[in-house]
């Protein structure tokens, strides 16, 4: 494949871009090579500025559950953009879709919509203070929940004790407020909570986690967790960005039967276009300015281009349910096809599915956290994404993703991607 014009391209964007991108992961350096620069997508085919064709199973982090620009969508924004871009002023369109997420999630009685998941989460986190008047969160080794100042944070040595920044610039008086407990660990969980006994005002996690690879939490862990904020007036904030809509519907919390105090929605829910949202119970959310004292805002909140794109995604989706059934259809023979390539060159490594999210981890340990997950072998990965790469395969460029899988993603591109999988496996061995 020739990546002639990708390399130029990144290599002027370099000059005015950090890394040349606006997003880390997408510069590829985990898996050593030159970023694709993308000119086009179309159903589950992407196409970069060198003519080379990929079925993509990034689909944008996840946005793309319909497949790229299907034509109702492409409609909806077209006449959304000839009444104007964005004015300012409440509309219309921003209660639709606050309407539609409270339909399918019962969770949810208020929402409020902003641009993107990392502000969904800060600002769920600046309610649940407020509420609850406490300044401590727990998090989770391994989830990612964007880039807030309290939430770039990873368990240092000493685990609960010693906070460790993932990011210079964020003070040490910031991040003595998050507190980072183990996935699926509920005891772990426990002991931050008698550590801190009234001092927690939210607990915050990824339901179903895709920031360190797919790792699902165990429903015992989920329903104890409920139990446990209950217990100890905690509000527990589920982080659906990527299983909102995603795994199912109702997301996470559907599947698993478990309510949250509060939910932070991205990427589906905005159709490709820049949208996040957070909401919660109704005395909860009332806090929220104007209606009560914690400040929030934003220009282009609830913008009508993003909102339009919105409620025609969750629109189209309510009313085609059996999406989920042939995501969990592909998902299924493609696991299967996978697992047994695995099998046959006796390789041990871990794959995860959950609907249409995937990982395989290049490890032989069992997946439970992201202790787990750091015994993986990058080198491996990077070989196998480059390997997939070149035979028209796009997948996430990194080992902590999760493979998007769309519902445009047809038989031949199954096809395809097993037998570029089967030549790329062989390859590795
Ligand atoms: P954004 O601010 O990127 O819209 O959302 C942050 C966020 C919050 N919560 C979860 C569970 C997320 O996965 C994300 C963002 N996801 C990453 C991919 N794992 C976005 C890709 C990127 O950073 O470029």
């Amino acid at each position: 494949m020739d990546h002639t014009l990708s390399k130029k391209a990144y290599a002027k964007a370099c000059t005015c871009l950090p890394g040349g991108v606006d997003s880390p992961v997408r510069a590829f350096s985990s898996v050593g090579c030159t970023p694709i620069f993308a000119d086009h997508a179309q159903g589950s085919h992407l196409f970069d500025v060198d003519g080379n064709s990929y079925i993509d199973y990034i689909g944008s982090w996840g946005p793309m559950l319909l497949g790229h620009a299907p034509a109702f969508l492409q409609e909806a924004l077209l006449s959304a953009v000839r009444k104007g871009t964005s004015f300012g002023l409440p509309t219309v369109l921003e209660t639709e879709l606050a309407e539609l997420i409270k339909e399918a999630y019962p969770s949810v009685d208020m929402v409020r919509m902003v641009n993107s998941g990392t502000e969904a989460v800060m600002s769920a986190i600046r309610v649940a203070r407020a509420y609850t008047g406490k300044d401590k969160i727990i998090k989770f080794e391994g989830n990612y929940h964007g880039h807030s100042d309290g939430l770039l944070v990873s368990s240092g040595s000493g685990a609960l004790t010693y906070q460790v920044p993932t990011s210079p610039g964020i003070p040490q008086d910031v991040i003595r407020h998050t507190l980072v407990c183990t996935y699926n660990d509920i005891e772990s969980v426990k002991k931050a909570m008698n550590n801190h006994k009234g001092e927690i005002a939210a607990v915050i996690l990824e339901p179903i986690a895709g920031n360190m690879g797919l790792v699902q939490a165990e429903p015992v862990f989920l329903k104890e967790l409920r139990q446990l904020c209950t217990e100890e007036g905690i509000l527990l904030i589920f982080d659906e960005v990527i299983s909102g809509f995603r795994v199912a519907y109702e997301g996470a919390q559907g599947l698993y039967c478990v309510k949250p105090d509060m939910t932070c929605f991205g990427k589906i829910i905005g159709g490709g276009l820049p949208v996040g949202a957070y909401g919660g119970k109704k005395e909860i959310m009332q806090m929220v300015s104007p209606s009560g004292p914690v400040y929030q805002a934003g220009t282009l909140s609830g913008n009508p281009l993003a909102m339009r794109m919105g409620i025609a995604m969750l629109t189209y989706i309510k009313e085609h349910p059996d999406i989920y059934a042939h995501l969990e259809a592909f998902g299924a023979k493609l696991q299967e096809g996978m697992q047994a390539i695995l099998d046959q060159y006796h390789l041990p490594y871990p794959l995860h599915r959950c609907g249409s999210l995937m990982t395989l981890f290049f490890t032989d340990r069992k997946i439970r956290s992201y202790k787990d997950v750091q015994t993986c072998d990058l080198q491996l990965y990077r070989t196998y994404f480059q390997g997939m790469l070149k035979r028209g395969i796009l997948l996430a460029p990194s080992q902590f993703e999760v493979m998007f899988i769309s519902a445009a993603h047809d038989l031949r591109d199954l096809q395809d991607t097993l037998i570029a999988f089967e030549q790329t496996m062989k390859e590795l061995l």
